[in-house]
């Protein structure tokens, strides 16, 4: 994003008006906090009642739900995406065995296929080339890790033939790793486009045109779209007018630009109920559709993200949260943007960084993909949440073993939890991996597991906590700033 383009800005969050107590009810929270126990800081614990229903299952998560999104000119640096970059595909795989990568942003538009070309890697200002060799280590990369590849084609400087020859590159090299393409990137924000249109009926015959041009060389092309920064309207028409020949819906999030005030830990950590209200029609939309939908680029705050805040401890737990979020409303997956952005930096907000040796690293919002890619697989399940005001969400899926993982992250800057979970009595053992770090603001000591990433960019989990349950209810304290994940085995 630059900072001339309109971008989509959440409302600013509604807060419920609370009703003052009623002296009854005032007597009950008075007995409630004395009963309270104290968090490290001080702040009294809130009590807070979970029960999980497995017998109801709310949504079903997709194997492909985790994954990563990419400028175009990432395509083009050399041994980055690579069957030889072994850090990166251990970073992948520690995700999943089947996710999605998708290629595109503002540089997509500003990119074009010369197969024999010199590949160069460029900002939005000026032109970035993808050559033939380019591809196939792409394909090479995908192959190795799993994943498959969204290809987001040039909408917006390039015309419809060089779109089709582009196509049929992709198609051709990338083969079955290849997931879906795109024509175009946050189509409804188009002032940066030398291809004009002005309304959603104009935007529309011309994607139709570059879709049909596609078509007459790749008849077995698959696509997703529309691609839209924000704009439900344009949303709601294509997935009218395409329902049923698109893959994935797709629409992007931030929570907002990485310069304005609001771009806070607090902002970030509380919850965006404005994007909520959204999701459900986004979800509604995608139903009557028939058609799944996913945020294919998402990250904290577009223009890169801001520093101390995209890049610490506080964006992992905002990620975790909101990837389940996601997962709550049906959305079918979602792709964190990552790396260099389009304007020729690493974005702050990424999750995995390179240096300019080519050394990959995870920074803290790996970490909330690390507990994603281990708790939340298959069902998601019906739970019951009896809190007051902390901020706490919870979540529990169960996977094809058919053990339950319980998820509660606890955004509170102060108050910690006292979890009491009820659960069926199939369930006689309980253990408990933690999300944690030293505070909001951390950057180099989160830990998942009490583990970090090595430097080969292996995971792997230390021994969890053993949690006795008594009477079909575990009881534990959640310290704030914190993700629980509690794993019941039959
Ligand atoms: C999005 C663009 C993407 C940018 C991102 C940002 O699609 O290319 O990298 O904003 O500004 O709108 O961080």
């Amino acid at each position: 994003m630059t900072g001339t383009l309109t971008k989509f800005v959440p409302k600013p969050c509604r807060r419920p008006t609370l009703p003052l107590p009623q002296p009854g009810i005032l007597l009950a929270l008075v007995a409630v906090s004395i009963a309270a126990t104290l968090s490290s800081d001080g702040a009294a614990a809130e009590p807070v009642a979970i029960h999980v229903s497995p017998e109801t299952v709310v949504q079903r998560i997709p194997p492909d739900f985790i994954g990563f999104g990419y400028e175009t000119s990432a395509v083009a640096l050399t041994n980055y995406f690579s069957a030889g970059n072994k850090e990166l595909i251990q970073l992948y795989r520690n995700l999943s065995s089947d996710g999605l990568i998708r290629i595109g942003g503002n540089v997509s538009d500003h990119a074009r296929y010369e197969p024999d070309g010199v590949s160069a890697a460029r900002t939005e200002r000026e032109v970035t080339v993808i050559n033939r060799r380019n591809l196939q280590d792409l394909e090479e990369f995908a192959r190795a890790t799993g994943w498959r590849v969204m290809w987001g084609l040039n909408f917006g400087t390039g015309s419809k033939e060089e779109a089709a020859r582009e196509a049929h590159a992709v198609s051709d090299i990338l083969g079955d790793r290849l997931q879906s393409l795109q024509i175009g990137n946050e189509v409804d924000l188009r002032s940066h486009y030398t291809l004009k249109y002005d309304d959603f009926a104009s935007y529309y015959s011309n994607y139709l045109a570059c879709k049909r041009a596609i078509l007459a060389v790749v008849p077995e092309a698959r696509f997703s779209g529309p691609d839209v920064a924000g704009n439900l309207e344009w949303f709601r028409k294509f997935s009218r007018a395409e329902a049923g020949h698109v893959e994935f819906l797709t629409h992007h999030y931030y929570r907002t630009g990485a310069n304005r005030p609001e771009a806070t830990i607090q902002n970030l950590l509380a919850s965006d109920h404005a994007w909520d209200d959204k999701l459900r029609e986004l979800q509604q939309i995608s139903r009557d559709a028939g058609t799944p939908f996913r945020i294919n680029e998402v990250n904290s705050f577009y223009g890169g993200g801001k520093r101390g805040v995209s890049d610490t401890y506080a964006s992992a737990l905002w990620c975790l949260d909101y990837m389940l979020v996601l997962a709550s409303h049906g959305c079918d997956g979602v792709n964190l943007e990552t790396d260099v952005n389009q304007l020729g930096w690493i974005s702050h907000y990424s999750p995995i960084v390179h240096e300019p040796s080519g050394k990959c690293t995870a920074r803290p919002e790996y970490y909330a993909l690390l507990a994603f890619g281990m708790a939340a697989k298959g069902d998601l399940l019906k739970i019951d949440l009896d809190k007051q005001t902390i901020n706490l969400t919870a979540y529990a899926t169960r996977p094809e073993d058919q053990s339950i993982w319980l998820v509660a992250v606890n955004k509170d800057g102060s108050r910690d939890a006292e979890l009491k979970v009820g659960l069926p009595g199939v369930y006689a053992r309980a253990e408990a991996f933690w999300l944690k770090a030293p505070g909001a603001q951390s950057t180099n000591e989160v830990t998942l597991a009490g583990t970090q990433v090595a430097a080969d960019g292996r995971w792997t989990p230390g021994p969890p906590n053993e949690v006795s349950i008594r009477k079909k209810r575990v009881e534990l304290i959640v310290p704030h700033l914190s993700a629980l994940l509690l794993h019941f085995r039959q």
